[in-house]
């Protein structure tokens, strides 16, 4: 965003899967597939008492899979301590974790609270915002957190928060616009893999693994699924920024897609038992799916009705002996196709349009650019960017959606849309986003609001658009193929 800032790629390099460390809530002991301790955190009182609690559970491990989050493997009794322990398996190794024991929550196990209340609410709401907002309801009641957010990615990574749930004292984010880099493309990995991390204090000194082996390296043990695994001391500091001290972040993933977070934030430490953290992780689960449910109907729909202005379109056109131009004659099916306010039918040098466009000069030469892409279909929401003479449009034609209908001819069909001013409320100025000290990265330290206005765009043009455009373009060639082979009939 500004040459002046270190390369946010920086920010991806961190290999925060294997951080050699963990957070220092809990224990972890690592033993080979046979059983044998190789590894520990170094907050055991020794490596004795790391051997001690997995010698507890060993009974237990024939249950864990390989390639899967943590699972809980019961309570054990160390010295007078309760400990919960959860255990995974990863490739050879396996990696156990052991918390202070919470009281156990029987069959008031927020599980149940899930299917029997949350689930019949989200197949009742009607739109992905109101999914959004059960959800953030829902998540605050579970676990308490001071503040509760669900935010969704737009195409540029951007952070978008569709709903918020605060307490008093708590900033409200709503509306609001994180930046893309906020998140790095490992952790949006990492986070498509394992969908739940929480930080119960952002101000822990991580505690470090070591090994029987004096020569073991740490930081070949993959964490990835490790609940305990110690996160970016960069992402540390921008919550301490922020006035966070716990988080929680559970992934919203869609057709296998990063889709969004539902991110929790409290000014105090906050920890949570294993099964609240399983009912957040499965909270993820069902709205991801609801949300794939409601983005599929919404599809369907826009489909189907652009298909039947396509029909529309062409049944016109093959009535009569009409040409092309001949769509600019019933323009209402012609402009609800691609939401335009403006469309063309250019045919060589001759030019038709209905609505509001540039003028038939400008138009020309547009086509005569957009012809040379050779592209059967070419689209952009900011023209003027891409296109300088664009800038002379105006507001009336901010972007344009283009069909070519010829390879020999430069015959194309132009949809044009108005500027559409936006308003951004960014949680901070994105220019600010990072400063670099010694050597160090540190993230954005303002997360008040900043607003940026964005200007020369229009609204994006859909991927259903596009298709639908597409499919008028095979429907119109067709007939363009057939008037010319009646042609040749007529002539022979
Ligand atoms: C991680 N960044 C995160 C996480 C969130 C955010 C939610 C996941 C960890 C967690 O659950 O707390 C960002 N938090 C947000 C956003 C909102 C929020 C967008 O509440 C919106 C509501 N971060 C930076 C910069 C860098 C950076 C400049 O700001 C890099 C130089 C890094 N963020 C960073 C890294 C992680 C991260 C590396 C991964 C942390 C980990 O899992 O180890």
């Amino acid at each position: 965003m500004n040459a002046l800032l270190p390369d946010l790629a920086v920010c991806a390099q961190e290999p925060i899967r294997v951080p050699g460390a963990i957070q220092p809530h809990g224990w972890m002991t690592v033993l080979s597939a046979q059983g044998k301790l190789l590894a520990w955190s170094a907050n055991w009182r020794n490596a004795d008492r790391a051997g001690e609690a997995a010698a507890l559970v060993r009974d237990n491990l024939g249950a864990l899979q390989g390639g899967e989050g943590p699972a809980a493997l019961g309570r054990i009794e160390l010295h007078g301590t309760g400990l919960d322990v959860g255990g995974h398996r990863n490739g050879e190794l396996v990696l156990l974790e052991f918390e202070p024991a919470t009281p156990d929550s029987g069959t008031q196990a927020p599980i149940y609270s899930l299917a029997r209340h949350f689930l019949p609410q989200l197949q009742q709401a009607r739109s992905v915002q109101a999914l959004a907002e059960l959800a953030a309801a829902e998540i605050k009641r579970l676990t308490g957190f001071g503040r509760t957010l669900v935010y969704r990615f737009d195409e540029e990574g951007h952070g978008e928060v569709l709903a918020e749930q605060i307490e008093p004292g708590y900033d409200s984010y709503a509306g609001h616009r994180f930046p893309a880099s906020d998140l790095p493309a490992q952790a949006r990995e990492l986070y498509l893999l394992n969908h739940i991390r929480l930080i119960p204090n952002a101000d822990y000194e991580p505690v470090p693994l070591v090994g029987a082996d004096p020569g073991w390296d740490a930081r070949s043990l993959d964490l990835s699924w490790a609940g305990l695994r110690s996160v970016s001391p960069v992402h540390l500091e921008y919550m301490r920024n922020m006035g966070t001290l716990a988080s929680m972040s559970v992934s919203i993933v869609v057709r296998g897609r990063l889709w969004g977070l539902i991110s929790c934030h409290d000014h105090a430490p906050r920890r949570l038992p294993f099964q609240t953290r399983a009912a957040c992780e499965h909270l993820g689960r069902l709205l991801s799916l609801q949300i794939a449910s409601r983005e599929d109907t919404t599809e369907v729909a826009a489909r189907l009705e652009l298909r039947q202005l396509t029909l529309q379109i062409v049944s016109h056109l093959a009535d009569g002996d009409s040409t092309l131009q001949r769509m600019v004659a019933e323009p209402t099916p012609l402009l609800r196709l691609a939401q335009a306010s403006g469309a063309a039918v250019v045919l060589n040098e001759d030019c038709w349009t209905t609505g509001d466009t540039p003028d038939r000069a400008q138009i020309g030469a547009l086509a005569k650019w957009i012809a040379a892409k050779n592209q059967e279909v070419w689209s952009s929401d900011r023209l003027a960017e891409e296109y300088p003479p664009g800038e002379a449009f105006g507001a009336r034609a901010a972007g344009v959606l283009a069909v070519s209908i010829s390879q020999v001819h430069q015959h194309l069909v132009l949809w044009f849309r108005p500027e559409l001013v936006t308003t951004i409320r960014w949680a901070g100025d994105p220019r600010k986003e990072l400063t670099m000290t010694g050597g160090r990265i540190h993230p954005r330290k303002s997360f008040s609001s900043w607003q940026q206005q964005v200007r020369g765009r229009c609204a994006p043009w859909s991927a259903t658009q596009e298709s639908a455009v597409t499919e008028l373009r095979h429907a119109l060639i067709g007939i363009v193929l057939r008037r010319a082979e009646e042609m040749a009939e007529v002539a022979s």
